[in-house]
């Protein structure tokens, strides 16, 4: 049997499309069996994402009907997760579980808008740890510049670009930006992730017009989105060059973090980490800690520091992962 190499493209229910960089196309597969008795193991059925996820290589075989069976997913160069959104049947026991957006990245977009929907800096950051924590290579995109009568955006590209995080200010309409994300996508496996309405699908659109992806409303009465794009899907717009468009989510949660570590997630806190007397130091109410001394002196921002200790309760009230 001649097994060949492809990549996850998307995931429908039970059908796994790998897609095939020789004939660039995409092959309908199944799981072979083994993996459904692991599955079932999990009794919870969103964590099929746990085991296959776009972005994952695998090796495949064809039936005669030239559909595929995977028979084994090759080892994850990375991948980025979050805590499985609280809805029916995503917990077992109580315990929130890891879901896999995406593996195999290398460039990480974080999508935001600068209003519709209005820019939210303490879900910024949050995308930020997870990113971080998920050793990707993070880039923050504020969207929607032709919308920003107040120069808001500019203001937080200050205040990212200070941090140390690579930000690009874009708007579809104004294509201010574009050129500077098309150049750092090309022969890269790039991830576009964010909330709903901020843009993702519109963004790849205008890089790449040619891929035509479906783009949303923003809601009137909630100034969101209606969660448009509803699978991750990977496309290869040029030889190469894999961009990933996700669906918008509601609420992020990084994943597997313990709140000794959080702080080390933001970036600019780790200079005055080592400053901190106990090693163990969440940076909240300990004495001689080198982060609130740093918060004082002006050093770390105030706004920053207020999201870390918004996270760090997050993480108090969470019993497992
Ligand atoms: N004014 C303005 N509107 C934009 C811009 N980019 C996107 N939009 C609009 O924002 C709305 C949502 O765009 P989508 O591309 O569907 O957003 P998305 O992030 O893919 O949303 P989901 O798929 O639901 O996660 C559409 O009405 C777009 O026309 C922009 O730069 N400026
Ligand atoms: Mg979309
Ligand atoms: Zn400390």
């Amino acid at each position: 049997m001649i097994e060949y190499t492809g990549i996850i493209s998307r995931i429908e229910s039970k059908d796994v499309f790998v897609f095939d960089e020789e004939s660039k196309t995409e092959i309908r597969c199944s799981l072979r069996g083994k993996f459904k008795k692991d599955f079932n193991l999990k009794k919870d059925k969103l964590y099929q994402t746990d085991f296959a996820v776009v972005g994952d290589f695998v090796n495949y075989s064809l039936n005669q009907d030239h559909t595929g069976v995977i028979n084994k997913i090759l080892e994850r160069r990375n991948h980025l997760s979050r805590k499985a959104p609280k809805i029916k049947g995503a917990s077992y026991r109580g315990e929130r579980l890891e879901q896999v957006v995406a593996s195999n990245i290398d460039i990480f977009f974080i999508i935001t808008s600068i209003c519709s929907p209005e820019f939210n800096n303490k879900s910024v950051d949050r995308f930020l740890v997870t990113g971080e924590s998920s050793k990707m290579n993070n880039i923050l995109v504020i969207n929607k510049t032709d919308l920003d009568q107040e120069k808001l955006s500019s203001k937080w590209f200050e205040f990212y670009s200070s941090i140390g995080y690579k930000t690009i200010l874009t708007s579809t309409y104004s294509y201010e930006g574009i050129d500077e994300i098309r150049k750092m996508l090309i022969g890269k496996t790039s991830l576009f992730w964010g909330h709903s309405g901020v843009g993702k699908s519109s963004l790849l659109n205008s890089l790449f017009p040619e891929i035509n992806l479906h783009v949303g409303e923003i809601s009137q009465s909630t100034n969101k989105g209606k969660h448009t794009t509803v699978t991750v899907t990977m496309l290869e717009p040029s030889e190469n060059t894999f961009i990933i468009d996700t669906p918008g989510i509601r609420e992020i949660e990084p994943y597997g973090i313990k709140k000794e570590d959080l702080g080390h997630y933001f970036i600019e806190f780790s200079e005055y980490i080592n400053l901190c007397r106990y090693n163990t130091c969440t940076h909240s109410h300990e004495p001689n800690c080198g982060v609130i001394s740093a918060v004082i002196d002006n050093k770390i921002s105030e706004v920053r520091y207020e999201s870390y200790l918004r996270m760090l309760e997050t993480i108090e009230d969470d019993l497992h992962f």
